[in-house]
């Protein structure tokens, strides 16, 4: 299963996942030694591997005719992919979708060869040691497809206001036509009842956007949090009259905008109650099945929360779609935590970070869920290039996505250069724990100089990341950093002071549950984890989680006072 609800009624599409593939690491004492491993997964998981890092190979067998289409939703971090021993395809970075279109295969049984690399190297720019682990592996689903001649590739639905007691929309289709020359093809679109089919077009080669509409969709409901409303949109493409190919995507009527300091969803004034949260497990590494996400999430809704931060990289788009049905609101984040100056002066870095921001929204652009877009964690926003950066990479979004708002989360406090660029001004801060200040001190201290010299005064104001340390078990009297007691005292200072700061839209917790961080940062992290979760690695409640759910629990979703 790729996504919660079928995606075809007319393209064949064949699971190559959740089966047994064939794995062999390439270098280190396990070189050439062929084992059976479950996709997907990560490789960190099986016995012996725990700690590879290196090359891989996983091998698979599939059945097929003709034009193929192989979707890999996520490889860790470096693939190539060979079908039948020749190169069809190679990506760069884990966390977004890619795929490898091969024409004109013989009927019969063919091989596919996924070459993985989760080494750390100048040109893998985004992945580097770091506060979370990079696993390796076909960490996410892969799918082959039959497609013809000319399929579809996206479509994209825009809500643009409720009209006629339904929903205005933007309606945007993408086909790729395979072959050397133009050909006429037709579409036909239902979403929530409505239909059309439009007259004859031209589907030239290569991807293009192949229709542009806006349209009135009557008696459909909005989506909101407390109302997740959500409608499949079904394309099929007809060449001579026949239909040949179809895609569904699901979405949700709603519109995201700024008014003063708030971020509204369909005019209601959003109050955030977020975590963040890492794709980790021990026991299945980022490669988490989809009831392990829906048991987080279960945990995020019992805590009270109300949305959630994919830090630092899109994430599977099967927890997106359940975000987009349990109502949980979604900062998505492109792949990035932490980068120097230096780091950013990687000819390969603007190349990987741009690219992971196109594909990302390319491919998750209709999430309702999705309310925000987030970018460069903790970079150098402090310094001149770094500001180039941040500024073209705004622009891409922008030119990308104009139904959402864009954000970035800093720590470089007063020497921020950038406050002036996003339309949310977001910090990370961690007061009673790096920093010996109150939250109050520092969520007035960094509002009030971001209102003035900081240059983003009278934008939405929200706190990305605060949090402490704690030591599931770890239990005191003395109440001395990493106890329980001391964490779930933080956390009750640091949201009661903060929710109580009007000015600021809301926080996102750091972090929903323990992740396990790369050896080599362990000299940082006890445990070799950061350890400022709710809720341990096995999600076992901490002291906070109490705590925490007291305070979510009291305070609203929305701000009521401007509704
Ligand atoms: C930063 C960073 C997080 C995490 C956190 C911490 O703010 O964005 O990824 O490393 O600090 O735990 O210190």
């Amino acid at each position: 299963m790729t996504r919660l609800f079928e995606t075809h009624q007319i393209r064949k599409q064949t699971m190559l996942t959740g089966r047994l593939w064939d794995f062999t690491a390439l270098e280190g004492e396990h070189a050439g030694k062929h084992i059976p491993v479950m996709t997907p997964g990560c490789w960190e998981t099986l016995p012996g591997y725990e700690n590879y890092r290196g090359l891989a190979e996983y091998t698979t067998t599939f059945e097929a005719e003709g034009d193929i289409r192989l979707e890999f939703k996520g490889v860790s971090h470096m693939a190539w992919i060979f079908v039948d021993g020749k190169e069809v395809a190679s990506h760069y970075n884990a966390y977004t979708p890619f795929d490898a279109v091969v024409r004109g295969l013989a009927a019969g049984v063919h091989e596919l060869k996924v070459k993985v690399d989760n080494s750390f190297k100048p040109e893998y720019a985004l992945n580097r040691p770091n506060d979370y682990m990079s696993y390796g592996g076909i960490s996410r689903a892969v799918v082959l497809e039959e497609i013809s001649q000319v399929y579809v590739k996206n479509i994209h639905v825009t809500p643009l206001e409720p009209a006629d007691g339904g929903w205005k929309a933007r309606i945007q289709v993408f086909t790729e036509n395979l072959t050397a020359a133009d050909v006429t093809v037709a579409l036909q679109i239902e979403l929530a009842g409505w239909n059309e089919c439009s007259p004859e077009r031209k589907a030239v080669p290569g991807t293009q956007m192949i229709l542009d509409t806006v349209v009135t969709i009557p008696g459909v409901k909005s989506w909101m949090p407390d109302t997740p409303n959500l409608y499949l949109v079904k394309t099929a493409l007809l060449i001579e009259g026949k239909k040949v190919d179809d895609l569904i995507d699901r979405i949700g009527f709603r519109t995201v905008s700024i008014q003063g300091n708030r971020v509204l969803m369909n005019g209601k004034s959003l109050r955030i109650k977020g975590f963040n949260r890492h794709e980790d497990h021990p026991q299945y590494g980022c490669a988490l099945p989809l009831s392990a996400m829906a048991y987080d999430l279960a945990l995020i809704r019992d805590m009270g929360g109300n949305s959630v931060r994919t830090s630092h990289y899109p994430n599977d788009e099967l927890f997106l779609d359940l975000c987009d049905e349990l109502g949980i609101l979604v900062w998505e984040e492109h792949h990035l935590r932490g980068g120097s100056e230096t780091m950013m002066r990687n000819p390969y870095f603007e190349i990987y970070a741009e690219q992971v921001i196109e594909e990302m929204i390319t491919l998750h652009y209709n999430h309702p869920s999705i309310y925000i877009w987030g970018i460069m964690n903790e970079c150098a926003s402090d310094t001149e290039f770094g500001r180039t950066c941040y500024e073209k990479q705004y622009a891409l979004i922008r030119r990308l996505d104009q139904s959402r708002v864009c954000s970035s989360a800093s720590c470089r406090y007063e020497k921020d250069i950038c406050m002036d660029l996003p339309d949310v001004v977001s910090w990370n801060m961690y007061p009673y724990w790096y920093e010996r200040k109150t939250a109050e001190d520092m969520v007035n201290g960094l509002y009030n100089w971001t209102q003035n010299e900081g240059k983003g005064g009278g934008k939405p104001f929200l706190v990305t990341e605060i949090g402490a340390g704690a030591l599931y078990g770890f239990r005191s009297h003395d109440r001395d950093p990493w106890t329980e007691e001391y964490q779930a005292e933080c956390l009750e200072k640091q949201l009661t002071e903060v929710m109580n700061y009007q000015n600021c839209m809301g926080l996102y917790i750091w972090q929903f549950c323990d992740v396990r961080v790369n050896r080599e940062w362990f000299d940082r992290r006890p445990r070799t984890r950061n350890n400022k979760g709710i809720v341990d690695e096995f999600c076992r409640h901490k002291l906070a989680y109490d705590v925490v759910k007291r305070l979510f629990g009291a305070v609203p979703d929305y701000w009521e006072e401007e509704n």
